[in-house]
């Protein structure tokens, strides 16, 4: 194995395949190890952050992302729905605020917004402000008008993943381009807001698709703040309803690899917790995870539910991220 020098607080950008493979392909043990590690150094133990997501606009999407419920492409059985109102946004909000969320993220099956669409998505974000809550959009591609509005109306984050490596790409989504995504990233980093982009496993990908998805992101001009992790939910009417299921060690192991590349990054374990036990989930966390999304329902498709998971929380000793940000001086005191 080739010997590098992980420096916990260095933040890198010139990550090449041969370190990235060398380190996820270490015994699992060692790469657990440095990535707990790395990770006690960046973050408070034992804690996790919570968001909520809510879909604000269900279906017909154009883009044919193969994994996808909502795309118009797909014969999938869902209930399509068109942009909702601010008042069903703002009991979303208060409700996720009472089951402990940080953050609230409202998802839109577009492949883009229109500017009238824009302004009501503006209004939505300003409502889950005043609430108190850190807010998140994903709307698919901006234009950079698009992103300043955004922007000013004070959005916290904009999610935007590329989902897998440049290369496979192409097998999943062709109505729009690997580039165009790292379009709208640039154009969310320019605008102020902090960037949330991870992608998803399991799609029939190879290692090196995972590798390299992971390489893309850490070698961005900046780390995306946010790195959501999702594991490929099958679901059925999608060309992708019988792919292969990934083994979890296999998560566990991308997982550890982001949290190494991206020391300071929040690493997301999001879609795909219904399907995975809690000694999955404590290998993940223990990679580097710590935050989750809460509730029944991620967008579409069901994620483990609030009382399944407390219960499994508890079990770890994992507490939820206060509202009040940890500052380095506190985080010292309690390790
Ligand atoms: N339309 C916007 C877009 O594509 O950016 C926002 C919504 S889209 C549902 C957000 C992300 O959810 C996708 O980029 C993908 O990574 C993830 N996702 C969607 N369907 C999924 C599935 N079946 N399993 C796992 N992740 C999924
Ligand atoms: C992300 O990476 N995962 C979330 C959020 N960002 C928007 C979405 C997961 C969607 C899972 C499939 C569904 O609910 O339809
Ligand atoms: Fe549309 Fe986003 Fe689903 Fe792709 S992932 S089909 S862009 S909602």
């Amino acid at each position: 194995m080739q010997n590098i020098d992980i420096n916990k607080n260095d933040l890198r950008y010139d990550w090449t395949s041969e370190e990235a493979n060398s380190i996820i392909d270490q015994p699992l043990m060692n790469l657990i190890y440095q990535a707990q590690t790395i990770h006690r150094s960046n973050f408070a133990k034992n804690t996790i952050q919570k968001s909520k997501l809510l879909s604000i606009k269900t279906g017909s999407c154009p883009e044919d992302c193969s994994y996808c419920s909502q795309s118009a492409h797909h014969n999938v059985n869902l209930k399509k729905e068109p942009l909702i109102s601010l008042g069903e946004v703002k009991k979303a909000a208060q409700e996720a605020l009472q089951e402990g969320a940080t953050r609230f993220c409202m998802g839109a099956a577009w492949r883009g917004p229109t500017d009238k669409n824009i302004d009501l998505v503006c209004d939505m974000v300003k409502t889950v402000n005043d609430l108190g809550l850190e807010s998140c959009v994903t709307l698919g591609m901006l234009k950079d008008e698009h992103a300043k509005k955004l922007a000013d109306a004070g959005l916290n984050y904009y999610n935007h993943n590329i989902d897998t490596s440049e290369e496979f790409y192409k097998s999943i989504i062709t109505t729009r381009k690997f580039k165009d995504r790292l379009d709208t990233i640039d154009k969310v980093r320019n605008s102020g807001i902090k960037v949330c982009s991870g992608g998803i496993v399991g799609m029939g990908e190879t290692r090196q698709d995972r590798v390299e998805m992971l390489r893309t992101l850490s070698n961005l001009d900046e780390h995306p703040e946010s790195v959501p992790i999702n594991m490929l939910i099958r679901i059925p009417g999608t060309p992708l309803a019988d792919a292969e299921p990934l083994d979890h060690i296999e998560l566990v192991r991308i997982i550890a690899l982001a949290r190494i590349m991206m020391p300071k990054s929040t690493v997301r374990l999001s879609a795909g917790r219904a399907e995975m036990s809690d000694s999955t989930q404590a290998l993940c966390f223990l990679a580097g995870a710590s935050s989750i999304f809460l509730g029944d329902i991620l967008l579409t498709a069901d994620n483990p539910g609030n009382s399944k998971d407390d219960i499994m929380l508890d079990k770890f000793g994992l507490k939820g991220e206060s509202k009040i940000k940890y500052s380095s001086e506190i985080m010292e005191i309690s390790k």
